[in-house]
């Protein structure tokens, strides 16, 4: 650990690390309403983040445009014109680029620059920050905006070297447009972008083989263009839909539904499924019951209607089985949303292999080798998904007061305070850290929530002259306890989902987002906030 700056060392205010929703938003409330000399670290080579490095074909949101985006500026909301329901991935970088040109904020970015280390000086209370490049900084405060789902997880495959065709990550895909004309195409993975990518690389490619090792539910997003009336009908409706978003459990603009499966009769809940399957994108989970994530009895209605669901899309009666997810209940994984995902099994070029029964033993020149023989390949794409909420972090390393690393301390999983701090990491901050609604939420929610919230700690430290703002280890501790009890009362656990960290081999089984609902989050941060950051140890 350095005690002291150095003649080669930049000093700033704060850090920042990323250049995706978080880091735009901090770096403006950071400079432009608190003065701060501020500075954002970026390694990709432009702002966007999430959207930056996910082209892969197929990619767009699930949170619907004029509700996935920032709310802080009435003005920027007014003048974008998203050209749907869910636009793809440029449209959203676009976005992204034009809130960094019209803020004026690359030129307070550093582009194509990893951070490798930060380590905090208790001397100087100073984070001194490494990049890849050699180049160091220094700042009281260190924040990080680096994304729960931006650390790609490639499978240890063997024989993966030795592949002759090529192969690419969804996560981390090519800024040039893959031909996947008269290709062989082997595609790993069945989640989110898995479901995203299939139908698209199915129309192009000369065959697509899906290798899938669980099967996932999903529920039609019925994507559509808006029409001019609809836009500007979405248009009248800032406040409200802010008021509603800002209110609601999941950050969107409307309350989940309250009712339970138990009021209702069978028939009546098929007709209410019924409603929410047609409506699309997030209601089947969010409108039809709230008992579905609390209760198996609940949770058997929905994942029953979705399997029917593809039993009748699926002409194939052994691949319908085959897709029809056994193993967990429905929304315990992530549920993607999709278009034309299960109808593309009807495709004459489109098989599916079971990677559960038979799995991948290696990636040999000429493509996948399972137990059960080899599948010629000229492309493999790995929608493996991400070393979620933890990697990204880990992968810098952090260390705290004594010297103690992030590594270490989040050994047997990761303990935060409300997801903002870590006891022992002075003045470092998580934007939507573990242990906070975080990947439960429409992200910009909650990431606006927590921009605001740092900023105004920060604001109010520099007002009573405080330097140092430290997590308490105790508080630390209770909140950990309260996130995992809340989690122990969800089907969460029933499922090996990346919220769990079983995507990833050897990562502690520990659920990590908080559960409760941003409103019950949002009044806990607040009445922290007005009770003088209790739970933290403020110094001068
Ligand atoms: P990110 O967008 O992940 O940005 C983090 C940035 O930090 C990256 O650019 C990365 O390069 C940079 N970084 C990381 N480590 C370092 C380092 N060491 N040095 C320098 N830079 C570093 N959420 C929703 O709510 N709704 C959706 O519809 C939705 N769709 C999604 C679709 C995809 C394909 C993916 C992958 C995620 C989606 N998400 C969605 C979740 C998404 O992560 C958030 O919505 C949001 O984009 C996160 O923004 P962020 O700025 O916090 O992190
Ligand atoms: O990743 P995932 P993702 N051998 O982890 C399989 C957001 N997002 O990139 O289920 C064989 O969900 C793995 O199998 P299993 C969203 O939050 C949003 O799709 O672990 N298979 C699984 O099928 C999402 O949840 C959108 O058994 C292996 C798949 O790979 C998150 O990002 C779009 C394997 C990974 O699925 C991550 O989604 C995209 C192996 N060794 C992403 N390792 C929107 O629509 C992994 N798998 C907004």
């Amino acid at each position: 650990m350095s005690n002291q700056t150095s003649a080669t060392e930049k000093n700033l205010d704060a850090i920042v690390v990323g250049a995706g929703f978080s880091g735009l938003y901090m770096l403006k409330r950071l400079r432009d309403e608190l003065g701060l000399d501020a500075r954002v670290y970026e390694t990709g080579s432009g702002v966007g983040g999430a959207w930056y490095w996910n082209r892969y074909p197929g990619a767009r949101c699930d949170s619907e445009s004029f509700y996935y985006c920032y709310s802080f500026d009435e003005a920027l909301w007014q003048e974008w014109e998203w050209s749907s329901k869910y636009p793809e991935q440029e449209e959203i970088r676009s976005y992204l680029d034009h809130v960094a040109d019209r803020f004026d904020l690359k030129k307070d970015i550093q582009f194509n620059t990893r951070v490798v280390s930060a380590h905090f000086d208790e001397v100087n209370n100073l984070w001194h920050v490494e990049m890849e490049n050699g180049e160091k900084v220094s700042a009281p405060f260190f924040i990080s905006a680096a994304g729960v789902l931006s650390s790609a997880n490639v499978p240890d495959f063997k024989g993966l070297d030795s592949f002759k065709g090529d192969w690419y990550h969804t996560g981390n895909w090519p800024h040039e447009k893959v031909d996947f004309t008269g290709k062989r195409v082997g595609l790993i993975g069945t989640g989110s972008s898995g479901m995203q990518s299939t139908p698209v690389i199915a129309a192009e490619a000369d065959h697509l083989t899906v290798f899938q090792r669980t099967a996932n539910f999903s529920t039609p997003a019925r994507n559509a263009p808006y029409t001019p009336e609809r836009r500007k009908e979405i248009k009248a409706t800032y406040m409200e839909t802010w008021d509603k978003a800002h209110a609601s459990h999941g950050g969107f603009p409307y309350e989940p539904t309250q009712a339970t499966t138990t009021e209702y009769s069978d028939e009546q809940i098929q007709k209410a499924l019924d409603g929410v399957w047609a409506e699309g994108g997030f209601k089947f989970l969010w409108g039809s019951f709230s008992d579905l994530m609390v209760s198996k009895d609940a949770n058997k209605y929905a994942a029953d209607y979705i399997r029917d669901k593809i039993r009748g899309t699926v002409n194939d009666p052994k691949t319908a089985e085959l897709l029809c997810p056994t193993d967990h209940p429905y929304g315990a994984k992530r549920p993607p949303i999709d278009t034309d995902y299960f109808e593309t099994f009807n495709l004459e070029n489109v098989s599916l292999v079971d990677v559960k029964k038979s799995p991948i033993v290696e990636v040999t020149p000429n493509g996948i080798r399972t137990e059960d023989g080899e599948y010629e390949l000229d492309i493999i794409v790995f929608a493996t998904g991400f070393d979620a909420m933890t990697g990204t972090l880990l992968n810098i390393d952090i260390q705290g007061r004594g010297g103690e690393t992030l590594e270490h301390k989040w050994e047997a999983g990761p303990k935060t305070y409300l997801g903002l701090q870590v006891a022992g990491f002075p003045n470092m901050f998580t934007i939507t850290g573990p242990g906070s609604p975080s990947v439960l939420s429409n992200m910009p929610v909650s990431i606006e929530q927590h921009v605001e919230w740092i900023s105004d700690c920060i604001e109010s430290m520099r007002d009573k002259g405080q330097k140092v703002i430290e997590a308490d280890p105790a508080a630390e501790e209770a909140w950990v306890a309260h996130v995992n009890e809340v989690a122990e009362m969800t089907l969460f656990w029933e499922a090996n989902s990346w919220y769990l960290g079983a995507n990833i081999p050897g990562k502690p089984r520990i659920f990590m987002p908080y559960a409760a609902g941003l409103p019950a989050y949002r009044q806990k941060c607040n009445e922290v906030a007005e009770n003088n950051y209790e739970g933290f140890r403020l110094s001068a």
